[in-house]
């Protein structure tokens, strides 16, 4: 095998780990080096896990890591692991920690070569150049040590929309293959053209290029012949991009009558007379879009216009009230807890959810999550400006993980100097749980035993009263205590 890829674990909620897909595809489309992917999230056992990557790494010379900073403390295990049973292995990460911090990361002793943007390009050159350090310089988007020192390469360009191959799902895990009858994600772009500050593309700023419309319908057409799965989930960051794309791609999949549902995501702004609009709408359901979700974010104008979202908070009524005649499932995820955000805020994001739950009764709302600021984001350097002192070096960001919470400054509401009410916005979203239809069990037994807490909650929600939140802290007790008896 001339390459092993690697995810971290994702806590096993995606098993579609888009980063190394990608790269593989392009790999085995382009070239003839021969791929493999090992994705942690599909292991119930780590130790199996572990067996995998041991095997596996012994079989290769060069193995890429793709890593979120919240995983860095897997990569490192990762890492860890490889060199100490095939020392010759070379190692390159990639992925959103090393986009943002290269230098850091490549001081590493044990890794090799970090990838600091699209990784197709600089992977298979790589490979190309592997055992000739001298040509290293000609990776582009390459960072990497000579001698001791550190070079940076010039960028990568990024891929085109005709370099963007299928994906090949043939690389993933057979037990997630087999799940693809159900369910399948598709990526039909990269990049965004918006700059909202919590979102890495407000620094990054990879330009929006989609697949024009006859590729994408091949790419589905193929999905269909191999899997037939029922739904399809489009997991581009802005998948109605293009207004020309989405009307002739519509138009497309309701001449061909496609078996499957789809999901999307879409931006709120997007509801317009002269976009997404009565007569387009029907269109999106009839060509079988099933459900679409939207950061809606915040109830408070003013908070959104600080994260430069871009929308207006009618436009997200707009969308309930489209979405409801056409029969299209809505999911609306709220953040609270902004840095400049008040209680007057706050009861706005409430008052909205509120307005959403009249309007849709039906709709799923996620959170308001309180705030975490992860680096990669406007938001993340003016924390840093108020005085934060983040890790200098990536082990120093492997000693934070999942499980301490990432306990220090941005990541904890507790922390953060400028919240207004920190038991309304960590205890805010149960009661949105609690109230909502959506999430109500199917078992008798277990309904029976939330249902006081529903009560609790339905009149706290009537009377917009959170104060002393002892019976959402009760429930999340007893919700801990049923998972682990469930472990
Ligand atoms: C899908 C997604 C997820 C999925 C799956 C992630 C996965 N591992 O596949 C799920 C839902 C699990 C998820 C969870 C979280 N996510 Co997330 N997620 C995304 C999202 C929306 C798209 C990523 C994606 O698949 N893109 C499509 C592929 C094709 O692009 P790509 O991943 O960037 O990969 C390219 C390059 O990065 C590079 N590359 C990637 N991997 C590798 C590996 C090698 C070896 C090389 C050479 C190159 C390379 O090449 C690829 C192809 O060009 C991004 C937003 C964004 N703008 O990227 C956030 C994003 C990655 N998530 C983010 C965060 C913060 C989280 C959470 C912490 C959120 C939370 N509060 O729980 C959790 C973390 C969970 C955990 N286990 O730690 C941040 C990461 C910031 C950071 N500093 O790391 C992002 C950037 C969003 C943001 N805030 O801006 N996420
Ligand atoms: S949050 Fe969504 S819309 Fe905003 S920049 Fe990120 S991907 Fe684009």
């Amino acid at each position: 095998m001339d390459i092993l890829l690697v995810n971290p674990d994702s806590q096993r909620v995606n098993n579609f780990p888009l980063g190394i897909l990608a790269i593989g595809s392009y790999l085995k489309k382009f070239t003839n080096y021969s791929v493999e992917l090992l994705d942690q999230s599909v292991f119930i056992d780590s130790q199996a896990f572990t067996e995998s990557l041991i095997e596996q790494c012994k079989k290769t010379s060069l193995v890429g890591i793709s890593f979120m900073t919240t995983q860095a403390y897997l990569a490192r295990d990762i890492i860890q692991t490889i060199k100490k049973y095939n020392p010759q292995c070379k190692i390159i990460t990639g992925g959103p920690h090393s986009i943002l911090y290269p230098e850091q990361t490549i001081r590493y002793q044990d890794i090799d070569f970090v990838a600091y943007g699209e990784g197709e390009k600089t992977v298979a050159k790589l490979l190309e150049v592997l055992s000739e350090e001298n040509r290293y310089t000609e990776v582009l988007g390459l960072v990497y040590k000579n001698n001791g020192k550190i070079v940076k390469n010039p960028p990568a360009s990024l891929l085109e929309s005709e370099e963007m191959p299928n994906i090949c799902y043939e690389l993933l895990d057979k037990k997630v293959i087999d799940s693809m009858r159900d369910y399948i994600e598709v990526i039909t772009s990269r990049g965004c053209s918006y700059h909202c500050t919590f979102c890495i593309n407000s620094i990054c700023s990879l330009k929006w290029r989609g697949k024009n419309v006859d590729q994408i319908i091949d790419e589905l057409d193929n999905i269909v012949t191999k899997y037939n799965p029922r739904t399809i989930s489009f997991q581009d960051q802005d998948f109605f991009q293009s207004k020309e794309r989405t009307y002739r791609l519509i138009e497309k999949l309701i001449d061909r009558k496609f078996y499957f549902q789809w999901q999307a995501a879409v931006r709120a702004n997007y509801f317009s007379p002269s976009y997404i609009n009565n007569e387009m709408i029907p269109k999106l359901k009839k060509s079988g879009c099933i459900c679409l979700q939207v950061g809606a974010e915040s109830g408070s104008q003013r908070i959104l216009n600080k994260l430069k979202k871009g929308i207006k908070i009618e436009q997200i009524f707009t969308m309930a009230k489209d979405c409801k005649e056409a029969n299209i499932e809505c999911v609306f995820s709220f953040i609270i807890g902004f840095p400049h955000e008040k209680k007057y805020d706050y009861y706005l994001t409430l008052k909205c959810i509120d307005q959403l739950f009249k309007m849709l009764p039906n709709c799923t709302i996620i959170g308001p999550q309180p705030l975490r600021i992860y680096p990669g984001g406007e938001l993340y350097e003016e924390i840093k400006q108020l005085g934060y002192q983040e890790p200098k070096s990536f082990e120093e960001w492997t000693q934070r993980n999942l499980k301490q919470k990432f306990s220090d400054y941005p990541f904890q509401v507790e922390n953060h100097h400028w919240t207004e009410d920190s038991d309304f916005i960590n205890y805010l979203q149960v009661f949105v749980h609690l109230v909502s239809s959506k999430f109500l069990p199917r078992q008798k037994l277990k309904r029976l035993m939330i249902l006081p807490f529903r009560i609790i909650a339905k009149l706290r929600w009537r009377l917009s009263f959170f104060n002393y939140p002892y019976d959402a802290k009760f429930y999340n007790f007893m919700l801990g205590v049923v998972r682990k008896i469930k472990k």
